[in-house]
């Protein structure tokens, strides 16, 4: 997982230990260094404009540093990157199971519509949180609003069957916002804290789906809209999540197939650009592979 970033990241402190011996760091000293992982950090799915902040904020942390005698200078770039890193995420400490909590003790449902294009991952993502939930003592529906797709329906049918939670399912070619108002029916009338609107993956370009989800926004007047991207589509994803979160609005993200991804970018990307947080991530395809995200946990997994 993300050894392309690790690489980087491992090889300019390599690089200062080099070439660094200097009492005080100058800007000519680290120029061509930091250059050179900027572009490195770029091959690895960190957005060019993202990845240029980054660098400046590090240059701006180490021009004028004096190494004192026994400093190791490695640790000190390390935990520069570090600190630019972490704060280019800003504050991503929602908390859901707490808000979705705090809403269910009113008697009213929280709802969560599910965005993204198509495979990313929304379908088994609503799958492993309706599990999450029902693992933390909170009831759930599932809305199968994804009326589109052949097969989808039968799908999240299959996943509700296993994790033993309810769904409300529609017709194909049903209207998916009547679909995911049912469901908020369904819930209000036996009591359930969450709705989960699962919905039809769509490509970039899809004018009639995008006015679909906007129409299932309007009528389901969410709680929280979260956009699901898939880390392997690297810069593609930050396209999705610059679209989704100008035509819809989104609240958070989550990131799937962490698990596979060998650069570890993306995180950084979409975060920074939609500047909203990432909220889960999914690193396989059981229900358990599902964890809150934590901008430090990344961070400190990025440098080994
Ligand atoms: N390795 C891995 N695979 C995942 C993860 N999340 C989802 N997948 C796989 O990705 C594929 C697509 O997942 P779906 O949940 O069907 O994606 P979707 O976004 O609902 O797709 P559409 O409904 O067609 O738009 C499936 O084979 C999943 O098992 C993950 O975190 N890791
Ligand atoms: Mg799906």
């Amino acid at each position: 997982m993300f050894e392309g970033l690790k690489k980087a990241f491992q090889k300019v402190a390599n690089t200062f230990k080099e070439k660094i011996e200097y009492k005080e760091i100058k800007e000519d000293d680290i120029e061509e260094i930091l250059d050179d992982l900027k572009l490195d950090m770029i091959e690895n799915d960190v957005a060019y404009d993202i990845a240029n902040n980054i660098i400046d904020d590090v240059k701006k942390q180490l021009i004028g540093f004096k190494i004192k005698r026994g400093e190791e200078i490695e640790e000190v770039v390390k935990d520069s990157i570090k600190k630019s890193i972490i704060k280019s995420f800003g504050n991503d400490n929602i908390d859901l199971i707490d808000k979705i909590k705090s809403k269910c003790s009113k008697s009213e449902p929280y709802v969560i519509v599910f965005l993204g294009i198509n495979g990313v991952g929304k379908t088994t993502t609503i799958a492993k949180f309706a599990n999450m939930l029902k693992k933390n003592g909170i009831s759930v529906v599932i809305a199968a609003a994804d009326t589109f797709r052949a097969g989808a329906q039968e799908q999240i049918d299959v996943h509700a069957k296993k994790i033993d939670v309810p769904i409300v399912k529609g017709q194909y070619g049903a209207d998916p916002a009547s679909v995911a108002y049912n469901a908020i029916l369904f819930a209000k009338s036996r009591n359930l804290c969450t709705v989960l609107v699962d919905t039809a993956g769509r490509m970039h370009s899809d004018v009639d789906l995008m006015g679909e989800l906007k129409k299932i926004v309007k009528v389901t007047k969410p709680d929280m809209k979260i956009l699901v991207v898939d880390a392997l589509t690297g810069n593609d994803a930050v396209e999705q999540a610059k679209m989704f979160n100008e035509n819809i609005g989104i609240d958070g993200i989550i990131i799937t197939k962490i698990d596979a991804d060998v650069k570890g970018g993306v995180a950084i990307s979409v975060s920074n650009v939609t500047n909203k947080p990432i909220l889960f991530i999914g690193y396989g395809q059981s229900y358990n592979d599902i964890k809150r995200f934590d901008s430090n946990e990344y961070v400190n997994n990025l440098f080994g």
